[in-house]
């Protein structure tokens, strides 16, 4: 009787979590009891930032009513955690209407800090230059508020028509900070691409540039580990996530293999990596708690990563329990 009303209680709340504004009108602290980590809304595309002792994901509201096909993504909501098991779901949301030039439809983004300020890369649609685009919005905290920092796209399809004509090439934005304070934008789908960033952090610094890395679909993801540079992917449809390495962040890449396998459920797979407190994490959306099973209803999941003594990466076991110590 309890799991009946528990079930009920839960399709209810997937269900007003699959409405669009809904959002959490404060802070929302709770315990994660395994993976997924949130299973009252959907949300994908989990981006982390490690920052002073604590651990914020950005992640993409999945909104589209079952037993619909297709994204709705309106908005991006922020999730901290100092444990890896205790996580507060903040109120503010950044919306893909915050940047006027946008049309809407909130895909991947990740945040970054330098010099105090939060700059948060995002993909949208393009309101007039057809296509997606990466925008840039930035703030004085972690969790906001964010305001467009350009009042334009940083990038648009028009830019990356000479390397392919699909116009959602320039979606999944991955920035970092090299150790001489270089940032570098990674971004793409279909082809992989790198641009410098200027100090400001919102306007290139140079040419973009391809990345030739083998059977890439998207989900570009940059880490730095014991002085190696890490490009983990989502590859090939449905997506694992792959990955190569290199001692210089200009490359070349050396291609290393699979890291994750398909993730339940759910036909892309997008990764975040972090070292957090001495451990290194694996973060990802499946679609676990979607029962119609598809990718527009994601979930994220955390999982322990752990590197071999030549630096390449051991593979990822997705698991229930999650983060348990
Ligand atoms: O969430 C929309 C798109 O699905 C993302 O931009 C891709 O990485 C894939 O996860």
């Amino acid at each position: 009787m309890y799991r009946q009303i528990h079930a009920a209680l839960l399709a209810c709340l997937l269900c007003l979590g699959s409405l669009p504004g809904f959002a959490a009108e404060k802070d929302t602290t709770f315990v994660a009891s395994g993976n997924p980590i949130v299973s009252y809304k959907y949300l994908g595309d989990p981006a982390a930032l490690v920052h002073d002792g604590t651990v914020y994901i950005y992640a993409g509201h999945d909104e589209c009513p079952p037993p619909g096909q297709y994204y709705l993504m309106n908005e991006w909501c922020i999730l901290s955690t100092t444990d890896m098991k205790t996580f507060t779901e903040h109120a503010y949301t950044l919306k893909a209407k915050d940047f006027k030039w946008a049309k809407g439809e909130a895909w991947a983004s990740q945040v970054i800090e330098r010099n105090g300020k939060f700059y948060w890369y995002v993909t949208v649609e393009h309101a007039t230059i057809p296509g997606k685009s990466i925008g840039v919005a930035v703030g004085d905290s972690p969790l906001g508020p964010f305001k467009d920092a350009r009042g334009s796209a940083l990038i648009t399809n028009d830019m990356t028509t000479e390397y392919t004509s699909i116009r959602w090439d320039d979606i999944d934005p991955t920035v970092y900070i090299d150790d001489d304070g270089q940032a570098y934008l990674f971004w793409g789908n279909t082809q992989c691409y790198y641009a410098k960033l200027k100090e400001n952090m919102i306007e290139l610094d140079g040419p973009i540039m391809p990345i030739q890395l083998p059977r890439f679909t998207e989900a570009p993801w940059i880490h730095k580990h014991d002085g190696w540079y890490y490009l983990s992917f989502a590859s090939e449809f449905p997506e694992k996530i792959c990955y190569a390495m290199s001692r210089n962040i200009n490359g070349p890449w050396e291609y290393k293999g699979i890291l994750n396998e398909i993730a339940g459920n759910s036909n892309t797979n997008h990764q975040a990596i972090i070292d957090f407190k001495g451990q290194s994490y694996f973060i990802y959306h499946n679609g676990s708690i979607n029962p119609d099973g598809c990718g527009f209803r994601r979930a994220i999941c955390i999982d322990r990563l752990f590197y071999n003594e030549d630096g390449t990466i051991k593979r990822i076991r997705m698991t229930t329990e999650g983060i348990t110590e």
